[in-house]
This record gives structure tokens, sequence and C-alpha cells, in this order.
């Protein structure tokens, strides 16, 4: 970090309040800034976090409609259980608040009027979709149709889900409002616009200043939203909920809710000062030039925090830009997307009282999505905490209290004369919180917790080549030596691991008597023993436990299930297997799939199960074993056309040669059915 910062500004994107926190929301940014800002503090430097809910909308709005209720009670709802959330996993803010609160509304009205005062905020009349009968224009998001670029039958009002295509609501065909499903008339509307044009240039210089600091992946995306060139934005909807606009005579419009999402940072670090009893304190973190301010968030906001709100900011004057915006890609599940609309999610409430927090967060850590989009796997998950957490980490602490335990009177016992192995690990711990730390300094979240990781490993081979179940016979006073650095290496992990696993270190605080919170621990001394000699030691407890292969099958069991759905519906649900991971068209294109006729259907001699068919592809003619004699005879398959897998390798089954394999449903009873042409065509026929 430059040194002529005098203090740490951290913000993390706001969550809409329109639904739970799940796994990839944390990848994408709480665990990152988290480890960002409980670090900073180790550091003893001038640091908070700030946060809140993102609570204007039409992601709220919606999510009213189908809940049935009012924009207030979502909220309301969801902004209480993500807080909880947030506590209970350990992410730390110094505030946490919402934007519907006045102190917000006022904050972006102020910026709002300035703008607007300014001339960046431009009226301009446009004609929008309006739904009579529900009497209100219909944004966005309230509108469907067929996607004027690839004919897609559920595109939204200016974005296809099917082609990715953005395109003006009016060009959407036989639009329908999703509120009547009646068809909308064009009328005409008015809004203002602020003029991200007339920032093209400063905009270019705050980005080419930070070539070299920013990702990848943050550069790119800004730097090609400023190659197109900036267009005004309108910056107000027609709109009940949300900030009413604050120009007098101006009826049913709100502040467009990323104009007024991002001042929430300022509006929640108000707050903060107000519970301070300073109520000017915000300044010093937002309007002064020493602050140094970290933007966390998810790609998918990115350009927002590099073009838009630095642009608003720009506008205003006197504030304080980001100074990176280490976003990160997004965390897919079991190899497919995290989706709550298709129950592809692991929600963060629901799993915190089955695991012990830090497992997740480890696992998170040593896997962020920093550079590209990464997976959670369940057995990831097992593996990381059985062989990392439990083995290693955890391993090396129980085996360090328990030989003191038994042999020391649980005391540490006094450290002799060094040898060349004790001073190797010493000067090996004692440099950890610089590499640690630099990689953290980086944004290199993975990096640095795999370096913890090290240390914890470089400890338990240290163990092992003192041999000290030897020692404590033959040599004593070396036996104590080692123990007496063991402590101390188990005392410095402590320290070094509790920006990740913070819970965890808590209770090693304890184990080892520590007077002072972890929190005061001077972060660079972290690799220094300090433990005095005779210290008595508490009690000692199991750290990490390993987790049986049946807990992961269960949770794979549970995924494609929302654990919301009523008991009636999961028992319903329970026939169907859960969907596989999503491939990509081009996974899906590699499948070679025929008709073919089956020529002739033999029982396989000694198997219960297996059908040994000839089927005729046209050009040519082959054998293919399938396992489906207990569902039908071989004289029902005799000349039917049905569909073959053509280009899946050869394999024997039970000594009999398989070239390819049929299709059929995988149940049982009268649900099994092969799977046939509708009509007879010709064998051969590639199917698509
Ligand atoms: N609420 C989008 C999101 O939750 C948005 C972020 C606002 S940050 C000021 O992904
Ligand atoms: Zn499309």
């Amino acid at each position: 970090m430059q040194n002529n910062f005098k203090r740490i500004l951290v913000t993390s994107a706001l969550p809409y309040a329109n639904g739970h926190i799940h796994l990839g929301h944390l990848a994408g940014c709480y665990i990152p800034s988290d480890i960002y800002t409980r670090y900073q503090r180790l550091q003893h430097r001038d640091v908070i976090h700030i946060c809140g809910s993102d609570e204007h909308g039409v992601a709220i709005t919606i999510s009213a409609d189908k809940e049935k209720t009012s924009p207030k009670a979502i909220v309301d709802k969801y902004h209480e259980a993500n807080k909880e959330t947030f506590k209970k996993f350990g992410i730390y803010f110094d505030n946490y608040s919402r934007t519907s609160l006045p102190i917000h509304h006022e904050t972006a009205k102020e910026f709002f009027l300035d703008l607007l005062h300014k001339g960046f905020l431009l009226p301009k009349e446009q004609e929008q979709f309006y739904d009579g009968e529900a009497n209100m224009f219909l944004p966005d998001r309230y509108v469907e149709g067929i996607c004027p670029n690839c004919n897609y039958d559920k595109a939204r009002g200016d974005q296809c889900d099917n082609c990715g295509k953005y395109y003006d609501q009016l060009d959407l065909k036989e639009p329908k409002s999703l509120i009547t499903g009646k068809t909308p008339v064009v009328k005409k509307t008015k809004h203002w616009y602020f003029t991200l044009g007339s920032f093209q240039k400063k905009l270019e210089e705050y980005v080419a200043l930070h070539s070299k600091d920013w990702k990848d992946n943050v550069l790119q995306q800004t730097r090609s939203w400023l190659k197109e060139g900036l267009q005004d934005r309108a910056v107000t909807r027609d709109l009940r909920w949300g900030i009413p606009v604050p120009i007098d005579g101006v009826e049913g419009k709100v502040m467009y809710v990323w104009f007024d999402a991002v001042l929430g940072y300022i509006s929640s670090t108000k707050e903060w000062a107000l519970q301070q009893g300073k109520p000017d304190k915000w300044k010093e973190y937002w309007c002064d030039t020493t602050t140094r301010y970290i933007a966390f968030l998810g790609k998918d906001n990115i350009v927002f925090h590099t073009i838009v709100f630095p642009a608003e900011l720009m506008a205003k004057t006197g504030y304080v830009l980001p100074d990176n915006v280490p976003a990160n890609e997004f965390l897919n599940l079991e190899g497919g997307k995290f989706s709550k609309s298709r129950n592809n999610a692991i929600y963060v409430k629901d799993i915190l009282e089955r695991y012990p927090v830090d497992i997740f967060r480890y696992t998170l850590a040593t896997n962020l999505p920093e550079t590209k989009d990464s997976d959670f796997y369940w057995k990831d998950f097992q593996a990381k905490n059985n062989n990392e957490l439990a083995d290693i980490y955890g391993n090396f602490i129980n085996r360090t209290v328990t030989f003191v335990a038994k042999n020391f009177g649980n005391k540490v016992p006094v450290r002799g004369i060094l040898n060349d192995r004790d001073k190797d690990i010493l000067a090996y711990v004692q440099t950890a919180p610089q590499r640690i730390g630099d990689l953290i300094e980086q944004f290199k979240f993975r990096d640095a917790t795999m370096e913890m990781m090290n240390v914890a490993r470089a400890a338990n081979k240290y163990f092992n080549d003192s041999e000290p179940w030897k020692t404590f016979k033959s040599a004593p006073e070396q036996c104590g030596t080692t123990l007496n650095i063991c402590l101390n290496i188990v005392r410095s992990l402590a320290v070094l691991f509790s920006p990740v696993v913070p819970f965890s270190s808590d209770k090693i605080w304890k184990l080892l008597n520590q007077s002072d919170t972890i929190g005061n621990e001077p972060w660079l001394k972290a690799g220094e023993p300090q433990l005095p000699e005779g210290l008595a030691l508490g009690q000692s407890e199991i750290l990490f436990t390993k987790i049986e292969d049946e807990t992961i099958e269960k949770e794979l069991g549970l995924l494609g299930v929302s654990a919301e759905i009523k008991a009636d519906e999961k028992a319903a649900a329970n026939k169907y297997i859960p969907l596989k991971a999503l491939i990509t068209y081009d996974d899906f294109a590699k499948i070679d799939f025929r008709t073919a006729k089956i020529v002739e259907a033999e029982a396989v001699p000694k198997s219960k199960k297996l059908l040994k068919l000839q089927i005729d592809l046209g050009f040519e003619k082959r054998q293919i074993v399938a396992g489906i004699a207990e569902k039908i005879t071989p004289e029902q398959l005799i000349g039917k056309t049905i569909i073959v897998v053509a280009n899946l390798a050869p394999a024997k089954l039970m000594g009999v040669e398989s070239n390819g394999m049929l299709l059929a449903t995988s149940a049982d009873g009268e649900n099994f059915a092969l799977l046939t042409s509708s009509k007879d065509v010709e064998t051969g026929i590639g199917i698509k």
C-alpha cells in the first residue's frame, strides 16, 4: 500500500433486498472484502467496511408481485435476513444500512439536484410502452415479447436472455405487459438523462491512471465501454417504488436504481458516523484525498463502479474516487451456474446450521473466482476440510497441544538452545506475515490463503522431523524447545489465519490463554514467538472434524431441489433425479444421435439385464448391447426404429461388444419407454 494514505474506505456491493445471500455472492464479493478489512485492522490501519441493502428498483417490485406482497414487506424481510446471515457468517461491516432510509433519500436528492443545477441531468421526451389497464408506463422488465434479433419468444424489454442482445424496448416484437398480459400502447414520457458522455475524457484519464493496478477483467470491461463512446443515460423511471424525482410538478417518477444505489455507500457511512457520535466523520473517508477507497463487487457490477459512480462523484466534485475495484468473476455450482430460479443455489442461511462457518470461508477463499469463473463442488469442500483444515492445520494444533498437555503439565515448556531446524522454522514463520500481507495487498486472496496453509504444512513437517516423542526420553530439553516452538507457531497461525477463519482463530486464542483479543495483534509481529514460558494453557478441543462421504452425498441429492420448497412438494420431487450440471451447446453437439432400425435382438447368455441387438444405421450395421432385458422382450424390439448415440466409444459388456447406445427412459414399470421415431423415417438420419 502506498503510505501517503491515512485511512482506507472499503465498500462491498449492496445486495438487492429481494432474495437470500448465496455462496455465489460470498465468493464474488464479501469473502474478499472481509479478508481484506480484517487484515487491514490487524495492520492497525484506520479502515471501515461499509455495506447495506439495495432496496429500490424493478427487481424489488417484481419480487413483491411474485410473493403477492408489497415492496416494503419484501425489503424488510430480506434486509433483516441478509444482515443476520452476514453476521453469522463472520462478514463484519462497520455499518450495514439500507437505501430506504431517509438519510439515503436525502443524500441521493442532494446529488440529483446538484447535478441537475449544473446541467448534467437533461430532460428528454421518449416513447415507451404504456399499460392502459394498469395505468402505468412499463419498465423494461415488465414487458416481454419476441426478440428482434433471434426471435426468442420470452425476450425481456431491453435485453434478450437467449442471444444476449440489448435493444430499445420499442423494437420488441409482439410486446405483452407482464402486469395485465395486454398489448401495451406507445406513449410519450419524459426522463432525465445523465450526460455521461461529457465525462468521457476525464474517465479515460482516471482509468489510464490505473492501467497497472486494476485487474484485467475490470480494465477490459471498462475500456470496452469507453471505446464504444459513453452515451447519455436515463436516470429516472416511471415507477412508484424508489426515490421520487425531486423536481416540482414531477410525479410518478423515481430515480433509476443504479443512480441511487452507489450513493448508498456514502449514506451508509453517514449513518455510521452518526452512530459514532461524530456526524461529520464520514467526510474524512469520502472527501479527503488521503483516503484510499477500495470498492469490492462482482463482475456484473463493474462498469457501474468504474464509470457511472465515478462520473457521479466527478460531477458532484469533492469526493474521492475508487482507487481499486477488485471485482471477481462468478462462482458456479457443481459445474453449472448459480441460479435461484432453477433452485440451483446454496443459500448461506441453510448451511449455517449444518457446518462450521470457517470451512466455507476457507473453501471459498482458496477457490475464489479471481481471474476467471470457478466452481463450488461439494466433493471439493469435503476434500479441503478433510485434507487441509483437519489433516494439516487442525492436526498440527492438536498434536502440539495434546503432547504438551500429556508431557509438560499443559504449560508452555522452556525454550533451550536452538538447533538448525529450530532456527529455520522460526525464520520461515517470522517472514510469513510479510509474504501473506503482500498477497492480500494485491487482492490475491487465494494465494494468500494457500500461503497460510503452507505455514501449517511446514509446521507439521517440523514436528515430524523433530520427533519429540523420541527426544522426550533421549533429550528432554530439546523436546521442550521443540514444543515451545510449536506452541508459538500455533499462536502465529491463529493470527495469520484469522482473516480467513476467524472463528477457529478465536478458539485457539482461548486455548492459548491469551488475554487481549486477537484483533489487537500487530500483524507484522505475528510471526514472532511471544508465549511466556510456563504459561498455563486452556482446555483443548478438536477444531476441524472430518466430513463423511454420506454427508456429501446428501448435499448432492439436495441440489436441484430448493431448500425452501415445502415438505410435501419435496416428497413428490424425490422421484426426479436432481438436474445435472449445465452443458453448453457445444457439449451437446458432440453427441451424434441417429435413427436406427433393430434387425435382430436376443438375450445375452447368463445375464438377467442385457440384450444384444443388431441395428441398421443405413450406411452400416452394428451390434449394441442394452441393459433392458427386464423391461422389454426381444420380440417387442425387432423392427422398431429407435434413437441411438452413434459415436459412443466401443465397450464390452459381459464380454459382448457394444458399439453405441440406445435411448430409453431411465424409469421402471409404466414409465419405461424406448425412444422411437414418431413416424417411419430412414435409418441413419441425424438428430438435433
Ligand atoms: N444491488 C446488484 C446486485 O446485487 C446491485 C449492486 C448495487 S452496488 C451499489 O448484484
Ligand atoms: Zn434474442
